[in-house]
């Protein structure tokens, strides 16, 4: 008997995102399964009973009568979720190890950035200038983490492994052996009034648009080897308030910042980030989803569904993520 089909609706429009590199790789994991890519006009939409999806057009799934399961391909789901006309049916999110361990690599690279004053040294490389830093220890950086989720989690333990003195901010409260965890409103104080580094995870939801912003910032630590804290945002750009964001880091509020994710992206040409001296800007590329870890993700959480069990990471469409 066939096996019902699968819809691929992916707009990425970068190198990682060719709907050809995914299509091949979905169609070696589902060897029996058809798989389509949209848009397609020799499909039956009654026929499509799953659909991974990238960044679809707000509207373009509400087509598809019979479909069970929405899979996002990518982890943060604020996108999908803003569309009205979202059909009312599980949407399963990635959580897979591939993609913790890609953002691990970019958070700690760029704790260490900071950490380390490599700024300050390719500087003095590209000056001819040999004028060594006093260099202090990682244990005397505080490092705080905004989200302890899947992503923010792993990320803390491998800074603690590296010295760092590391704490995390959530939803609900948590327990991790050797991070300092605060959760809710009440926590949010206290856990960046030790905070040198702050590292934001979170997802866009409406209850965290704009939470980093001037007030925010004006409660960090400033008191560490670094001066003035430094902010890294990985999450999504919505969770910036950015003309608040640069004040800062013109007023010296904040020292530097690491930015990969931006209100509006790609990020325009006449934003002042591009040319901001203390920033060091990525094109939300911390931790690409890979077609051959997430192929495998989606085909196996079908599997599970049709053998009656239940879905894993489903998102909470009330709380937003
Ligand atoms: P999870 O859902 O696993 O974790 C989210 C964390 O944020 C949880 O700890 C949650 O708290 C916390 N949180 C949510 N809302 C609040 C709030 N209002 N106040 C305090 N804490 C809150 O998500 P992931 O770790 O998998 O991913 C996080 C985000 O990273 C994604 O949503 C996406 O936007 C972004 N991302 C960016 C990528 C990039 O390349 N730049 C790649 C992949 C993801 P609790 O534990 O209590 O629920
Ligand atoms: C994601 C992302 O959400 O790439 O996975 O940002």
């Amino acid at each position: 008997m066939t096996k019902a089909t699968l819809a691929l609706l992916i707009h990425g429009g970068t190198e990682n995102w060719s709907p050809a590199r995914w299509k091949a790789r979905f169609d070696a994991v589902c060897a029996d399964r058809p798989v389509h890519l949209l848009p397609d006009a020799a499909l039956d939409p009654a026929e499509v009973r799953y659909a991974a999806v990238w960044k679809p057009q707000p509207g373009e799934l509400a087509g598809f009568a019979n479909l069970r399961v929405i899979f996002n391909l990518g982890a943060g789901v604020d996108a999908l979720i803003a569309d009205p006309t979202l059909p009312k049916l599980p949407l399963v999110r990635v959580a897979v190890d591939d993609l913790t361990k890609r953002m691990t690599e970019y958070v700690v690279l760029h704790v260490l950035a900071h950490h380390r004053q490599e700024r300050y040294l390719r500087d003095s490389q590209r000056d001819r200038r040999w004028a060594p830093k006093t260099q202090w220890p990682a244990s005397a950086l505080s490092v705080g983490i905004m989200g302890l989720g899947n992503l923010g989690a792993d990320s803390a333990l491998a800074l603690k492994q590296l010295g760092f003195r590391v704490s995390g901010w959530s939803r609900s409260a948590k327990h991790i052996p050797s991070i300092d965890c605060f959760h809710g409103e009440d926590g949010l104080k206290p856990f960046l009034g030790r905070t040198n580094i702050l590292v934001c995870l979170l997802p866009l939801t409406g209850a965290t648009r704009h939470i980093l912003n001037r007030k925010l910032f004006a409660m960090l630590d400033r008191t560490s080897p670094l001066g003035a804290p430094v902010l890294i945002n990985a999450g999504r750009g919505g969770l910036q308030n950015e003309a608040e964001l640069l004040d800062c880091l013109n007023d010296g509020t904040l020292g530097a910042a690491t930015l990969d994710v931006f209100e509006t992206e790609p990020l325009p040409q006449d934003s002042p980030f591009w040319s901001q001296a203390n920033v060091t800007l990525t094109p939300h590329n911390a931790a690409d989803t890979d077609p051959d870890a997430i192929s495998h993700y989606v085909a196996d959480q079908i599997a599970r569904h049709e053998s009656g069990q239940p879905l894993h990471n489903v998102v909470d469409m009330a709380r937003g993520y």
